[in-house]
């Protein structure tokens, strides 16, 4: 990110909205699962039914391959601006800065968007690539490669937990050859002297929730997460570092007719310090239907949604505001 002109500074700062204060670090409000507690698959289902979050211990993944990707994405993000701009725009893959989406939204935060799906040709994902070290790739791909493995478990003490016979019904969509899943870094820079003019509450990145069926964020030990519970309180997610934190997304709450709850979050920048988040999406392959599964439906049961397809669920969420209820026009109440 460039070094901004006190003036510079101050435009973006107009760019950028300030948000309401928020309410204190209240760790116990958010739940924690440990991957191997026998009780794991009850606890993921209390967590994504009353919070849609939850943050996921002793999952398994080695830590080296968090520490190889934060390393490789410091050395990305600490490039001249000229060079990343080089991976960008985000099309929607690729380098962006400042700039979220192509609605005119923005937040303190530059990122990199890579497709996880090696079929999609004419990316910016395979220039990101071939413009960095191989140690860059190998980074990206050993991460991706086991948060994959533990997500299809998620998603199968998922299926489980609602006490669905077909363990694979969420997890054989993101196991998909076609499976339309993303990734992102996310570097959130320092920023004192426009924090100190916005009162402390500078946005990196604004309130909204993931499209996908499931997203699985890990970060370094800068603060900055928020969620949004039930009655109407932002609260702090602690960071660590050692730890997962899993996202309901909209499809799930779909495929699971308003069960599992997605969660909205947002990003604050600090002051201070950097904060550098990775995040996987897991979607479906476009062709799909998304549907309440009918295994999991009561027999006077209807769909509270329309039926429509995740191609065209996501052909809405991009033409949508960060903010926005995305799936309230899905809604069959809504008309
Ligand atoms: C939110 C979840 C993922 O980060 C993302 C985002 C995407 C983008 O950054 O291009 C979107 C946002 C996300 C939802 C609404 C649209 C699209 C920005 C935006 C304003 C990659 C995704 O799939 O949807």
């Amino acid at each position: 990110m460039v070094v901004l002109s006190h003036q510079a500074a101050l435009n973006q700062f107009f760019l950028i909205k300030p948000c309401k204060p928020t309410t204190t670090t209240l760790s116990t409000q958010i739940p924690e699962v440990n991957l191997f507690d026998p009780e794991a698959k009850t606890l993921i289902v209390k967590a994504c039914q009353e919070v849609g979050f939850f943050k996921l211990v002793n999952h398994g993944v080695p830590m080296e391959y968090m520490t190889n990707l934060e390393n490789e994405a410091h050395r990305f993000f600490k490039k001249p601006q000229s060079e990343k701009d080089r991976t960008g725009p985000p099309d929607p893959f690729g380098y962006g800065s400042k700039r979220i989406g192509s609605n005119g939204d923005v937040g303190w935060v530059e990122y990199l968007l890579i497709t996880t799906n090696p079929d999609v040709i004419s990316s910016n994902s395979h220039f990101i690539f071939q413009q960095n070290p191989q140690n860059f790739r190998y980074a990206v791909e050993g991460y991706i490669g086991a948060v994959k493995r533990m997500c299809y478990e998620v998603l199968e003490l998922m299926a489980d937990g609602l006490g669905i016979k077909q363990r694979n019904v969420f997890s054989r969509l993101v196991k998909d050859k076609k499976s339309d899943s993303c990734f992102r870094l996310n570097h959130y820079p320092p920023c004192p002297e426009v924090q100190a003019l916005n009162r402390g509450n500078l946005v990196g990145f604004g309130e909204h929730t993931d499209p996908q069926i499931i997203s699985v964020l890990r970060s370094n030990t800068t603060s900055g997460l928020q969620i949004y519970l039930r009655d109407g309180s932002w609260v702090s997610v602690p960071p660590d570092h050692t730890s997962f934190f899993i996202n309901v997304g909209d499809t799930l709450q779909v495929m699971t007719n308003g069960r599992f709850k997605s969660v909205k979050h947002r990003v604050l920048a600090d002051t201070t310090k950097s904060r550098l988040s990775m995040i996987y999406f897991g979607g479906p392959p476009l062709s799909e239907k998304i549907a309440p599964l009918p295994s999991l439906m009561s027999t006077q049961e209807e769909s509270l949604y329309k039926d429509f397809t995740w191609c065209e669920y996501k052909k809405a969420a991009y033409n949508s505001r960060l903010g926005d209820n995305r799936l309230q026009p899905f809604e069959k109440s809504s008309g």
